[in-house]
C-alpha cells in the first residue's frame, strides 16, 4: 500500500485529513549478528519496504491506532488512554506504535495524543524489521508533528526502549538505527556503543553483482526465550572476563581471554562469536573501502558457521539456503537478523542469481519445506516524511 492510499484511508477512518504522512523502512543487516547489545559493531542497509502512517495530533490525551494489514478480531480502530499505557500491558500489535508514544512521554516529551493509521510492507517474523519500522514511523511523525526536536539516533533509542520495556521484548539498538538513519544506495556502519556512525557505498549492481534475501518463512519471534538466552549468555561472558561489554575484549587478545573461560563452553562459544563478529564487520567496511567487494564473500560465510556452530541460533532451513547457494556459486551466504529462522541473504554474481534462486527454492521444494520467498535487496532510503 502506498502513501496515497494510507491517506485516504485515514480520511475514511477518521472523518478528516492526515496531518502528514511519513515512511520508515525495513533493515537487512550485511553483517554485524548479535553484538548490537554487545555494544559492538553492525552493518545493516534499509530495505525499499516500509511502514507507512498517516497521523494527526490529539490534544485530549486519546491515541487511536489502526491498521490496514490486520483483519478479523484485532482489526478496527483501537482506542487507548494515554495515562492507561503501561509496559507490557499489550501483546498485539499496537503494543510498538502505542510502545513509542509511552517512551516518549516516559522521558518528559509533550504528546497530547494522535490518530494514526498505518500500513506496512515490511514481511513479518522474517527477521527483516518489521516492527522496528512501525516503532520509528510513529516516532519520526510524532517528532514532526510536535516539534519535540529530536534527533534521528534519540528517536532510535526511544523506540529501543518501546520495545525493551513497553513490548517485553531484550533487542539491541540495530534495527531502530537502520529504519532512523540509513541511506539511500549505502551501508550503515554503526557503532552501537555510541551510535556513531558511517554511511558506507554498498552498489553492487555497478560491480556486476546481487544481493538476494531469502525469507525462509519461518517465524521467529524476540520476545521468545533463546534470544534473552543468548543475551544473558553474552552479559556472563563479559562479567567472567571483567569488561563492560564483549566489545571490549580486542580480537588480538581472544585466545587469552578463551583460555580464562577455561571448561565453559557456552561462554567460549558465546564469546568467540561476539568477538569475531565484530573483527568480520571491521574487515567488510575495510575490503568495500578498498573497493574488494567481492572479497566479502568469505567473510560472509564464516559468519554464518560462527552463527550456527558457536553462537547456535540458525535452523535448518536457513543453513539449506546457504548450502545451497555456495553449492550453487554464490559469492557469499549467511542468515541474517536474530535467527531461529527468518531470512538469509546470497552474495552472488548477476549471472548467478537465475541459478541460484532455482537451486534454493528446488531444495526446499525436495526438502518438503514451505516455498521461500526470494527477492533482491538494494540499499534504500531511511525513514522519512511523505507528504
Ligand atoms: C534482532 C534484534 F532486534 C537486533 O537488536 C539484533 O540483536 C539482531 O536481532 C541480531 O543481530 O534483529
Amino acid at each position: 500500500m502506498g502513501a496515497v492510499q494510507v491517506r485516504d484511508g485515514f480520511v475514511e477512518l477518521y472523518g478528516s485529513a492526515p496531518e502528514g504522512v511519513w515512511s520508515a523502512p525495513g533493515r537487512v543487516n550485511l553483517i554485524g549478528e548479535h553484538t548490537d547489545y554487545n555494544d559492538g559493531f553492525v552493518m545493516p542497509f534499509a530495505l525499499p519496504h516500509t511502514a507507512i502512517a498517516a497521523v494527526s495530533r490529539r490534544t485530549d490525551g486519546v491515541l487511536r491506532l489502526h491498521s490496514a494489514d490486520v483483519e478479523g478480531d484485532a482489526g478496527g480502530v483501537v482506542e487507548l488512554r494515554l495515562d492507561d499505557l503501561a509496559p507490557e500491558s499489550d501483546r498485539n500489535w499496537t503494543a510498538y506504535p502505542a510502545g513509542v508514544v509511552w517512551a516518549l512521554r516516559e522521558a518528559g516529551h509533550p504528546v497530547t495524543g494522535a490518530d494514526v493509521h498505518l500500513s506496512s510492507t515490511v514481511p513479518s517474523g522474517a527477521g527483516l524489521s518489521s516492527s522496528a519500522a512501525l516503532e520509528v514511523v510513529v516516532a519520526l511523525a510524532l517528532n514532526d508533528l510536535f516539534e519535540l526536536g529530536l534527533q534521528r539516533w534519540q528517536l532510535a533509542r526511544l523506540c529501543q526502549r518501546a520495545e525493551n520495556v513497553y513490548v517485553g521484548a531484550p533487542t539491541g539498538i540495530m534495527d531502530q538505527t537502520a529504519s532512523a538513519c540509513c541511506e539511500e544506495g549505502h551501508a550503515l556502519f554503526l557503532d552501537t556503543r555510541d551510535l556513531s556512525q558511517k554511511q558506507i557505498p554498498f552498489d553492487l549492481a555497478a560491480e556486476g553483482m546481487r544481493l538476494l534475501v531469502v525469507d525462509t518463512r519461518v517465524k521467529h519471534a524476540h520476545s521468545d526465550g533463546e534470544y534473552g538466552k543468548r543475551r544473558a549468555g553474552c552479559e556472563r561472558g563479559a562479567a567472567l572476563l571483567g569488561v563492560d561489554a564483549l566489545r571490549d575484549v580486542p580480537y588480538a587478545e581472544l585466545d587469552a581471554a578463551l583460555a580464562r573461560l577455561g571448561d565453559d563452553e557456552e561462554a567460549v562459544r558465546l564469546v568467540r562469536h561476539v568477538v569475531t563478529e565484530d573483527e568480520r564487520v571491521e574487515k567488510v567496511v575495510a575490503l568495500l573501502e578498498a573497493g574488494e567487494t567481492r572479497a566479502i564473500g568469505p567473510v560472509l560465510i564464516a559468519g554464518h558457521a560462527s552463527l550456527r556452530d558457536d553462537f547456535r541460533i540458525s535452523c535448518p532451513e536457513l543453513d539449506l539456503v546457504v548450502d545451497t547457494a555456495l553449492a550453487s556459486g554464490a559469492l557469499g551466504a549467511r542468515m541474517t537478523g536474530g535467527g531461529f529462522g527468518g531470512s538469509a541473504i546470497v552474495l552472488a554474481e548477476a549471472a548467478d542469481v537465475d541459478t541460484i534462486t532455482k537451486a534454493v527454492e528446488e531444495a526446499f521444494a525436495s526438502g518438503g519445506h514451505t516455498a521461500p520467498r526470494v527477492f533482491e535487496a538494494v540499499p534504500a532510503a531511511g525513514a522519512r516524511r511523505l507528504s
